[in-house]
């Protein structure tokens, strides 16, 4: 199956719900039409090239080609240098539009009513106010299908993420050292199990620490994780200091030439400080084997957690130098939207994403694709 399919597939709960959203909003108010709106016309060419898409799909597909897939359906007239696949694009659009479609005329109304639908996908006030009104510039009074405004979404919602889409920086220091935070249950042994085995299939030694001591179910699970990928696990006896073992992970790490150390860490702890100097022993310790280390700071967020995500993006910053993202358990909820929101207000890189509990369910993020999957626009 294309992955893209499956993301849409796992993504189905928020991309029905702001589907159906999409469309109760056009019928409300619109009236079917046969001739299509002209244009959609948008002041600004794209900025950015679509990224490749890495995963190979069975059939043909319009974002496969090097050439950026027009957001809008139907530019007019089309730059003599655009690829074939804008124009087949545009045609398909113009000859499944002209049928008969319902459209909307776009006002404040509807703008209000897309704002609170955004905002229910979790989308936050802010985000949802600035999609909506980038959505509206220059097509105010226009009349638009749910598949138009689908795509108008869509293109926002990808230029908000597009900047923070980036995989997890490999740096040449061997063992890189990647400390993985976040709250209880979250998704952190879980994604270490399954970048461990990412990891480890494009070739690095990979070396894991147990580095919650805390509860001994904790290290079991890391080991059946470990022993799916493949990849060494040391733990330490329940209840011992975690930056101990840490700083002794690092030590055979290194004397084992692994290329990455991946830490995992409690997210339950009596209290903020105490989270906080815990945290803070395993770094101090850590550097007094690599002062550079730790080489990246992951927090491991829990999309069904919804707007609660953004204050744990603010309390972890304060713990730890987070250099960047994993949103998990984005299947099965309708709280996708919530990504958006910490891509805009964050900033953050987004390494990747986590879409089930199988070893094989973390993607890396892709901008186009989750807009597409969260907006529920058929991209075939
Ligand atoms: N559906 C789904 N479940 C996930 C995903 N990632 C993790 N989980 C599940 O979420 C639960 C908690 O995951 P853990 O990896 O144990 O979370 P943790 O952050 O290590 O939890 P603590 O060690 O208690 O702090 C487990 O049941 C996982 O299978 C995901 O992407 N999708
Ligand atoms: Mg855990």
């Amino acid at each position: 199956m294309a992955f893209f399919s499956k993301l849409k597939d796992k993504l189905f709960k928020s991309s029905s719900r702001l589907e159906q959203g999409l469309e109760a909003i056009v019928e409300d108010g619109g009236e079917e039409t046969t001739a299509p709106d002209p244009v959609i016309p948008k002041p600004e060419p794209q900025p950015e090239p679509v990224p490749e898409v890495p995963q190979p799909q069975p059939e043909p597909q319009p974002v496969e080609t090097p050439e950026p897939v027009p957001a809008d359906p139907m530019p007019a007239p089309p730059p003599p240098e655009a690829a074939p696949s804008k124009f087949v694009l545009a045609r398909m659009f113009s000859r499944n539009e002209a049928k008969t479609a319902i459209r909307r005329t776009l006002d404040d109304d509807m703008l209000e009513q897309l704002e609170e639908l955004l905002i229910a996908s979790d989308m936050g006030v802010d985000t949802a106010l600035r999609v909506t009104s980038n959505m509206a510039e220059g097509r105010l009074g226009r009349k638009l299908s749910t598949q138009e405004i689908k795509q108008l979404l869509a293109q926002e919602v990808s230029r908000v993420m597009e900047p923070v889409a980036k995989p997890l920086p490999i740096y040449p220091k061997r063992p890189q050292v990647v400390l993985v935070v976040g709250v209880n249950g979250s998704g952190k042994t879980t994604t270490i199990g399954k970048l461990a085995s990412q990891f480890k299939a494009a070739g690095k030694k990979v070396v894991i620490a147990a580095g919650d001591t805390f509860r001994a179910a904790a290290v079991e699970q890391l080991q059946v994780w470990g022993d799916r990928a493949g990849v060494p696990v040391l733990t330490a006896p329940e209840g011992s200091d975690p930056a101990s073992l840490a700083f002794d992970a690092l030590t055979r790490a290194q004397e084992d030439g692994a290329d990455l150390l991946m830490i995992d860490t409690a997210g339950r702890l009596q209290n903020r400080a105490d989270l906080m100097e815990e945290l803070a022993k395993i770094v101090r310790v850590i550097r007094k084997v690599d002062e550079t280390a730790p080489h990246n700071t992951l927090l491991v967020l829990d999309a069904t957690t919804g707007q609660n995500a953004l204050s744990q993006v603010e309390t972890f910053r304060k713990l730890a130098d987070v250099s960047g993202l994993v949103m998990t358990k984005l299947d099965g909820t309708a709280k996708g939207g919530v990504l958006v929101a910490l891509a805009d207000k964050f900033g953050l890189p987004i390494h990747a994403i986590g879409v089930g509990e199988q070893i094989d369910d973390l993607a890396p993020f892709d901008p186009e694709e989750f807009a597409a999957a969260l907006t529920g626009l058929d991209q075939s």
